[in-house]
């Protein structure tokens, strides 16, 4: 009862790559260093760009600024497009300097409000360099205990910080705003939820967006219902994909819970996102204790398997059993899709396209990870790089 998504349909998807997820990472327990992890921004692209090679899914690369800053930013856009990638979302970083101990757009300080302000100017100029589209923030701001400042306050003050930095995006740039209910801050966050993200970016404008991460949420949170409705307003700008067992713990996307992002992206699909570059598809992760480039691989093709089980989605005979509100056959019809085997079709998929049919052993096979740890050394954590 499922269909056959067609080559064309299998052909819009594109997944940005976070740069972050080459280096090392870890918990605060230990982070444990990998053989030939990037020494800095140019090695990370390098590594980036193998994903790309093999799975021809992840054209694009998203910057951590100032984690994957460089002297020559010219420089750094030609060697990606020398390896056939291009930078991408610039995320802002108001999370590692002792001035933010306290928050940083919603901090009490004037002084320190416009130190993170200036930041996000900077991460703009960073962007006319790299012809980024794209500005994310994500904010560490909140408060560890009741009364320690004023959630009120705070609030107006994040909206005016945020009105400084948006009024200085170009037309063609977007701003998007990310959200997240506990951590670093565990007794509030500022934008804890998608409600507040939708608010600030209602009030800035249309080039504010919210960024869905798909391990912010309380557990049992139903995300795909937030995605329906966001992409009703028109307001979901990107996603972060991730996967979470217990807090935020940024694990290959589709490894804890595939059932869910495949009714994730049956309701990107559903709402007219999936394809539409206003919706980015992007990977937030870290790879703490496998290989980090396999783990990337691992990760696209999850998403791409979700998605072509989800294009395998007979919606008209959906839409007959919705109608007759015949519950069970529309709960089959779902479930018949989210079984259909799609690895054979998109192994041809790839043949078709002159691409590995097995990406994973392709790169496992190809030497690259000898060659990187022979030729690199003392490799840095996620964040420290360059
Ligand atoms: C933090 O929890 C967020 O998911 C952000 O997207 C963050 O910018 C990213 O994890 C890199 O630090
Ligand atoms: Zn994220
Ligand atoms: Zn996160």
């Amino acid at each position: 009862m499922a269909v056959t998504p067609t080559p064309a349909q299998l052909d819009r998807l594109q997944i940005e790559v976070p740069s972050w997820a080459y280096g090392n990472s870890g918990t605060r327990f230990r982070v444990f260093t990998t053989p030939g992890t990037p020494r800095d921004p140019f090695e990370k692209l390098a590594d980036a760009a193998e994903v790309h090679r093999h799975t021809g899914l992840a054209p694009t690369v998203a910057l951590h600024y100032p984690w994957d800053k460089v002297d020559d930013w010219d420089a750094l856009r030609r060697h990606a497009e020398d390896l056939g990638v291009a930078l991408g979302t610039v995320n802002s970083n108001t999370f590692q300097d002792d001035d933010f101990k306290f928050g940083s757009l919603a901090h009490p300080d004037a002084r320190i409000r416009r130190k993170a302000v200036d930041h996000h100017l900077e991460c703009i100029e960073v962007m006319h360099a790299t012809g980024s589209r794209d500005l994310k923030v994500w904010l560490a701001d909140g408060t560890n205990y009741p009364g320690q400042d004023s959630i009120r306050e705070r609030q107006d003050r994040l909206a005016e910080s945020l009105a400084q930095i948006y009024a200085e995006i170009d037309e063609e740039h977007r701003m998007v705003l990310e959200y997240k209910f506990f951590e670093p801050a565990f007794y509030h966050t500022d934008i804890p939820d998608w409600g507040t993200s939708y608010v600030h970016c209602l009030a800035l404008g249309d080039r504010a967006k919210v960024v869905l991460d798909t391990g912010h949420h309380a557990p049992g949170t139903n995300i795909e219902f937030i995605v329906a409705q966001l992409l009703r307003l028109g307001k979901l700008g990107a996603f972060d994909f991730n996967s979470r067992f217990y807090a935020d713990d940024d694990l290959i996307v589709g490894a804890a819970d595939p059932f869910q992002l495949f009714r994730i992206v049956v309701e990107l699909i559903a709402g007219g996102g999936y394809g539409d570059p206003d919706v980015q598809l992007v990977l937030d992760q870290c790879h703490n204790i496998e290989a980090k480039v396999p783990g990337q691989i691992r990760s696209v093709l999850n998403v791409q398997e979700a998605i072509a089980k989800a294009l395998s989605l007979d919606t008209d005979a959906l839409a007959v059993a919705r109608r007759d509100c015949d519950v069970l056959l529309a709960n089959e019809i779902m479930m018949d899709a989210y079984a259909t085997d799609v690895r054979p079709l998109l192994t041809e998929h790839r043949a078709a396209k002159g691409l590995p049919e097995n990406p994973m052993r392709a790169f496992l096979d190809s030497g690259y990870l000898d060659r990187i740890a022979a030729e690199r050394v003392g490799g840095t954590q996620a964040g420290w790089g360059a």
